[in-house]
């Protein structure tokens, strides 16, 4: 039997994912409510997919528990908050699991981590808490590293076909865990080492927000010259080795936001263009208030009143809001002092969690003058024509109607 540790945005997929494909799986989580959402029948948070991956997992006979179980095998997948000043992991949820594990587990029992940490921390926090409590590692404990690559808004499909890493101190155990993987993934799964599986998941994560970055940084000396950035990069990808990622509103989200500063904490005096990148990424809701405010006086508005924020999230066609732009944007007004009229309004966010907040598109537009489309959900996308007579500024690329103001 197989438990999973952590039933949160990887934890819960990967384990209904698993059960589905006949593997015995228990999910425990130390979050009560959580639990009690899964064992009366219903997931707890929107996904494509997952509510039927849910129905088929409860058929084959998920359990859904706040303890811990005796098995041979653990997967811990707990958040890895980073520290806001040191920008280091901040490891306490995995270092807290994996104590609690073995408060419980035989001897010879495999823990897998598939939380995203950095290079080293599996050396630095994991072996040392093992050890502490009295296992040996290699022989009465097995430790290995999965780290999970899959997209939100489109996580059930990714499970299935996305390659994977294991990284394993003993090559047999992480045979043993590709194994298990393989049981649902149709993907190639590479073994290799804890340190290098480590690495690879923070250097992908790395690669897109320092491209994201330079799409960014694009749109910046764009804008400074009244060029058109989506005109440049869309020639610019036509070229057989060029492929430019989009500008945006900002980078959110717990993954592309928040990993790459592991490197940059670590390694300080090295990872420069790293550091550069995030800080461009960081800037950006600052950047789009900039361009609010150019365009209220271009517009002749003076009201942030009648100015929406049109989605919270920090992406398309998700239900997350962690680290989205649209708060940081919020959060820097409100520092400015400036913040509490503008209104805002995403489909997927039905409870209140900023003031102002609307829950319809109707009053939302009724509302406003100037939109601000901050994410490209696909209710907007197919409204668009409702976005006629007022101001538009897009900061997605996704409203064409005549005057729409860009990045
Ligand atoms: N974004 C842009 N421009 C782009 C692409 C994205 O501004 O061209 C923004 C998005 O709007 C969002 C943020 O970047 O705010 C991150 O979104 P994302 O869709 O790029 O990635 P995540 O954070 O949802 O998921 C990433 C994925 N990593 C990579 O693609 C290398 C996913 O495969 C990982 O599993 C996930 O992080 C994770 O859990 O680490």
């Amino acid at each position: 039997m197989i438990n999973v540790i952590g039933l949160g945005y990887i934890g819960l997929p990967t384990a209904l994912m698993m059960a589905s494909h006949g593997v015995e799986v228990v999910g425990t989580d130390y979050n009560k409510e959580l639990v009690a959402t899964l064992n009366a029948g219903k997931t707890t948070f929107k996904e494509d997919g997952l509510d039927s991956l849910f129905a088929d997992a409860v058929k084959a006979g998920i359990k859904f528990t706040t303890e811990y179980q005796v098995t041979d095998t653990y997967i811990v997948s707990v958040p890895t908050p980073y520290d806001k000043f040191s920008k280091k992991v901040d490891a306490c949820y995995v270092v807290a699991a994996v104590k609690s594990v073995m408060d419980v587990c035989p001897k010879g029992a495999t823990v897998v981590i598939e939380s995203t940490v950095s290079p080293g921390t599996v050396d630095k926090y994991v072996r040392p808490e093992i050890e502490a409590n009295g296992f040996k590692i290699g022989e009465d404990i097995h430790l290995v590293h999965a780290p999970e690559r899959i997209i939100p808004g489109n996580m059930v499909y990714e499970l299935l076909h996305n390659n994977r890493t294991i990284g394993a101190d003993e090559p047999e155990i992480g045979e043993k865990i590709k194994q298990l993987y393989a049981s649902f993934c149709q993907g190639e799964i590479i073994v290799t080492d804890i340190r290098t599986a480590e690495m690879t998941k923070v250097v992908e994560n790395t690669f897109r927000a320092v491209n994201i970055a330079f799409a960014n940084e694009l749109a910046k000396i764009c804008r400074h010259d009244n060029m058109d950035v989506y005109e440049i990069i869309k020639i610019c990808n036509m070229h057989p080795r060029v492929s430019i990622l989009q500008p945006g509103p900002g980078v959110g989200g717990h993954c592309i936001s928040v990993d790459p500063w592991f490197l940059v904490g670590d390694y300080p005096s090295i990872a420069k263009v790293i550091d550069e990148s995030m800080k461009t990424n960081d800037g950006m809701p600052d950047f789009v208030l900039n361009r609010i405010y150019e365009i209220m006086k271009e517009k002749g508005l003076d009201d942030l009143g009648r100015v929406g924020f049109y989605g919270l999230t920090y992406k398309e066609n998700v239900d997350d809001m962690r680290e989205s732009p649209t708060l940081q944007m919020l959060e820097s007004m409100e520092r400015h002092l400036c913040g509490s009229h503008v209104k805002v309004y995403d489909p997927f966010i039905a409870k209140d969690v900023v003031p102002n907040q609307m829950h319809s598109l109707d009053d939302f537009l009724e509302a406003v003058d100037l939109v601000v489309l901050l994410v490209g959900h696909n209710e907007i996308k197919e409204n668009m024509n409702r976005l006629a007579d007022k101001a538009v500024l897009d900061t997605r690329h996704i409203c064409f109607l005549p005057g729409t103001y860009r990045l």
